[in-house]
């Protein structure tokens, strides 16, 4: 399976990621409403096939695309506070199979961690991983649950004797959502991780020239992830699309505080989907992916919103990245 141990597979549920068929189904049917309306637009769930997600590794590691580098480093200043946050035997819940170079920090800094149980929409990837993770931590359970993460869900009880829930979100995946799709996704969290809380990345509001190169770098891997969308529908759906004839275009909205991914179209050009002609303008965009930033405080009133009460926030020396600690609502609580 290929979304394999990017952080970016712990972004959006591509709902049939274990059946291929039913897939491309799916990818067919939202390319071909994508194409019909205006504007163009399609979920960032379709960047990351077995391509997507190794460009996306790639991406990770550029010297512009600063949020993994500093996400790490923050989580490793504050790893000792982190964990006197969640207290022993503590339970994490990844949304998405991780990067589990992440959430091995957390480890590695709780007091007898009890169980990671990381949430994917399939379950086969991690499999690997997993033995390297617990020969690493010998008392630690490892149980990946089956479940679309955006959904209410069931998690397993908890075990005998473990401590605190906490829901582990990390690489500011929760941008990629719509304002809307980002409280419904903690509204979700904060019910399953009652009497627990959520361990959040978020990228911040900042200089639009350090975001404009993290999505336009140098060497051109993210523009080369965002043509894989349409290289992946030539390989999986028998589109035609002339890769040559798009080009990436990533900017940052001020206004809505987010940078927008899109391909726009050199030409006017016919693409052919399904047995169906859709004609596109020279200039017209696909809008492929937002990524909004926040404030530490509009972050937090996002999570109140949600029913998470918000509580310490760790963030770089340049405020380029937060990572938030929120309370969940306690058992019982209707909130
Ligand atoms: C996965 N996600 C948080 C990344 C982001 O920064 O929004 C995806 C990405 N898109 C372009 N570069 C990285």
């Amino acid at each position: 399976m290929h979304r394999a141990t990017t952080a970016a597979a712990a972004a959006l549920p591509d709902d049939q990621a274990t059946a291929p068929a039913a897939h491309a189904c799916a990818f067919a049917r939202d390319l071909a409403a994508a194409l019909s309306e205006r504007p163009h637009s399609i979920s960032p769930k379709y960047f990351y096939d077995e391509r997507g997600s190794q460009l996306f590794d790639r991406i990770c590691e550029l010297p512009e695309y600063y949020p993994t580098r500093i996400e790490v480093a923050i989580l490793t200043a504050h790893a000792r506070e982190i964990a006197a946050c969640m207290g022993p035997r503590a339970e994490i819940v990844e949304f998405g199979a991780g990067s589990l170079r992440k959430v091995r920090l957390l480890l590695d800094a709780l007091d007898r961690p009890a169980r990671y149980l990381p949430i994917d929409i399939s379950g086969e990837h991690l499999a690997g991983a997993v033995a390297a993770l617990q020969r690493d931590h010998p008392g630690l359970q490892v149980q990946p649950v089956v479940a679309d993460y955006t959904q209410r869900m069931l998690l397993p009880a908890p075990l005998p004797g473990a401590g605190r829930r906490v829901g582990f979100f990390p690489g500011s995946t929760i941008g990629n959502f719509t304002p809307d799709e980002a409280v419904q996704f903690l509204a979700v969290a904060a019910q399953v991780l009652r009497g627990g809380a959520l361990l959040l990345g978020a990228d911040l509001v900042k200089d639009p020239a350090i975001l404009h190169a993290a999505y336009n770098d140098a060497q051109g891997v993210t523009a080369e992830f965002n043509l894989n969308l349409l290289a992946r529908a030539n390989r999986e759906l028998g589109t035609a699309f002339a890769l040559d004839q798009f080009f990436h275009s990533a900017f940052y909205n001020a206004p809505r505080q987010r940078i927008e991914m899109h391909l726009v179209s050199r030409c006017r050009q016919q693409v052919v989907l399904g047995g169906r002609s859709y004609q596109l303008e020279e200039g017209e965009s696909l809008h492929t992916e937002y990524s909004h930033k926040f404030t530490v405080a509009g972050l937090r009133e996002l999570a109140r919103r949600a029913g998470f009460r918000p509580g310490p926030v760790w963030t770089d020396e340049q405020r380029l990245f937060s990572v938030h600690w929120l309370q969940a609502p306690q058992e019982g609580n209707d909130a």
